[in-house]
This record gives structure tokens, C-alpha cells and sequence, in this order.
């Protein structure tokens, strides 16, 4: 599989939970390292393009909503199988069905307010970061070590 990046938010309802530090401190100790970290009020705009896959959904207008409601934490997370091992983490949309132990499971509302967002497949991942991140704000691992 190798290293990978994936594209992940803290949403409003984790900000407002005060969960961003134990947050971060799951995907650490999973292995997955954040190598951009942006706290960000997400347009209507913004949030409805990211969204786009989901605009027919009856749930989109709702979503929107709660996803400008409040502030987000944008995130790159790099590691080995990133992608898979992020969703590991996060648990099931559903937070009644996400596996114990789970960030969902543990923090989300319900299935809106779910109080994380992560990539679903390498070329969602690629148009996620892009859609938030130049190249130019991503921290690479590796490139910490060279001064
Ligand atoms: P995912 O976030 O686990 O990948 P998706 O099916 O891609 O789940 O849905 C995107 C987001 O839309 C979910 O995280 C959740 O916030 C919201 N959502 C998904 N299904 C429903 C639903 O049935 N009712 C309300 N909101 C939903
Ligand atoms: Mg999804």
C-alpha cells in the first residue's frame, strides 16, 4: 500500500465538543501524521463544492448547513495505508453502528453531526486536499528532517 495522504475535518459539532486535541491524538497514535493543519469557517460555496457528490442526497441542504455552522479543522494526514486506516479510526457514519472505541462512536451526535470527515478512496483523497491545500502549505513527513 505504502504511504499515503488523506484529506480529514474536525467538524463544527467537534470544535464545539472541545475534542480537536483528543482528536488529533487518535490519529497520531494510528500512525497518521498531520502534515497541514488549518482551522477554517467554510463558506456556503465552499461547502456545497465539497459536497457536490452529495447534492442530490435528501440530506445536502441540512448538511451544508451544519458544516458552515461553526468552525472546522482542516487536515492532511499522511501514513501507511492512510485512507483506510483514517476511516478505521473515524468508525461508521453512523455513530450507532460505528465499532467501539471509534472516534464516532465516542464523540459524533448522530449521523449528520458525526464529527469527522475522511477521504474515501485515493482519487477523492487527491481532489479533497487540492480543494483546500496548495501544495505549498503540505508538510511532508521526510521533509522535517532536512533543515
Ligand atoms: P462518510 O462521511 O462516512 O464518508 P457519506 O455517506 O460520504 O459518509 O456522507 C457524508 C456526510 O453526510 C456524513 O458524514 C454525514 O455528515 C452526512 N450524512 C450521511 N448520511 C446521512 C443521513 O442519512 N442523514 C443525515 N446526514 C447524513
Ligand atoms: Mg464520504
Amino acid at each position: 500500500m505504502g504511504i499515503e495522504r488523506t484529506f480529514s475535518i474536525i467538524k463544527p459539532d467537534g470544535v464545539e465538543k472541545g475534542v480537536i486535541g483528543t482528536v488529533i491524538s487518535r490519529f497520531e497514535a494510528a500512525g497518521l501524521k498531520p502534515i497541514a493543519i488549518k482551522l477554517k469557517r467554510l463558506s456556503q460555496a465552499e461547502a456545497e463544492g465539497f459536497y457536490a457528490v452529495h447534492k442530490e442526497r435528501p440530506f445536502f441542504a441540512d448538511l451544508v448547513k451544519f458544516m458552515t455552522s461553526g468552525p472546522v479543522v482542516l487536515m492532511v494526514l499522511e501514513g501507511e495505508g492512510a485512507i483506510a486506516k483514517n476511516r478505521e479510526v473515524m468508525g461508521a457514519t453512523d455513530p450507532k453502528k460505528a465499532a467501539p472505541g471509534t472516534i464516532r462512536a465516542d464523540f459524533a451526535t448522530d449521523i449528520e453531526k458525526n464529527t469527522v470527515h475522511g477521504s474515501d478512496a485515493p482519487e477523492t483523497a487527491k481532489v479533497e486536499i487540492a480543494y483546500f491545500f496548495p501544495e505549498v502549505e503540505i508538510l511532508p513527513y521526510e521533509w522535517r528532517k532536512k533543515r
